[in-house]
């Protein structure tokens, strides 16, 4: 089974941008790969300002492909027959906590009337992926272990990192600065009779770098030159390259001339008392901005969430529910 655990995408993606063709492109040569070599392909919904729902395309496009593919944009119980394993789907952001999600899990559990599953595929946080000193809402690991016979895989954070049967398999490529961890994907391999299992770390070498420089206040002009010349020279074309220090330091060194005589590489300047150094792990966390896609299924919630704030009348609310749930009924997409 081959598994994209959220975040196919970004952002929202226009139909007139090269990217779009190719990254549906990319979605066909997938699943013909998934149909040619007998593989089930499992999408999950990722963030919903990343996805936009766009993962649907796998959908539509394997209509004429044909490969095994699951496709969970709810919190689910996906069945695979072929394999004969039961998958608890868990897209981001599904409910606005993660106490709400665990209720919704529970029920789709007793709907399906099963105490466990085989596999977690989730998209998001778990408690020890967190700083303790965000205190943040995050999925609680030991409720979703304890339900969970084999393993976990849950996208959303681009660094890898495996806590206990959970596997954070990070992103494939390196997004930005603060992140210089290995970015790859994971091969796991369960012996499904004793729930044993072999996890192998694939590294993307081609993964773009981001190298932070963080300059020695102690050297002087000529050795801190040296310093970042050493550091870049044997750095591939298209590298991103951030230089820490003083706002004086990074004056002395020249900022426009690093730019002006290497544009093979993507520079920054970052001072030592901007907030975001130092905090690197902490700034991920802070996305306060929610986007959201409005479509059949979630107009009328929505809808009726924002006259909820109003103080209208409840039978007035009523009839706005009534109207709108027959107009999203009768109206073609
Ligand atoms: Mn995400």
């Amino acid at each position: 089974m081959f598994i994209l655990a959220g975040d196919v995408t970004e952002r929202l993606i226009q139909m007139n941008e090269t990217v779009g063709h190719q990254v549906i492109d990319w979605i066909k040569r997938f699943l013909r790969q998934c149909k040619k070599h007998n593989v089930v392909a499992f999408v999950l919904l990722g963030t919903p300002s990343h996805d936009w729902d766009q993962t649907a395309w796998f959908v539509t496009e394997n209509q004429e492909i044909g490969c095994e593919l699951y496709y969970a944009d709810k919190v689910s119980v996906v069945r695979i027959e072929s394999l004969k394993l039961d998958i608890l789907a868990v897209p981001d952001e599904a409910y606005p906590t993660p106490e709400l999600i665990w209720e919704e899990v529970t029920r789709v559990l007793i709907n399906a009337q099963l105490t466990t599953v085989h596999f977690c595929i989730m998209h998001g946080f778990f408690d020890f992926q967190i700083p303790p000193t965000l205190n943040l809402k995050s999925h609680s690991s030991e409720k979703y272990l304890n339900i969970t016979r084999y393993l976990i895989f849950i996208g959303h954070d681009h660094i890898t990192k495996v806590h206990e049967r959970i596997i954070v398999h990070g992103s494939l490529a390196r997004l930005r600065h603060g992140e210089e961890g290995p970015k790859g994907f994971y091969m796991a391999m369960v012996d499904r009779e004793t729930g044993e299992y072999r996890l192998q770390f694939v590294e993307n070498h081609w993964a773009k770098l981001f190298i932070q420089i963080r300059l020695d206040d102690t050297l002087t002009n000529e050795q801190l030159i040296q310093q970042i010349k050493t550091t870049i020279q044997s750095l591939p074309n298209d590298s991103w390259i951030q230089l820490i220090a003083s706002r004086d330091m990074l004056h002395q060194v020249g900022m426009s001339e690093w730019r002006k005589q290497h544009p093979e590489f993507n520079w920054s300047f970052s001072p030592t008392n901007d907030k975001r150094n130092g905090a690197g792990e902490e700034y991920a966390f802070k996305i306060t901005n929610k986007s959201i896609s409005v479509k059949r299924s979630n107009v009328v919630e929505q809808v009726l969430g924002r006259l909820q704030e109003k103080d209208i009348h409840p039978e007035v609310m009523n009839a706005c529910k009534q109207y709108l749930e027959e107009y999203v009924e009768n109206v073609r997409d």
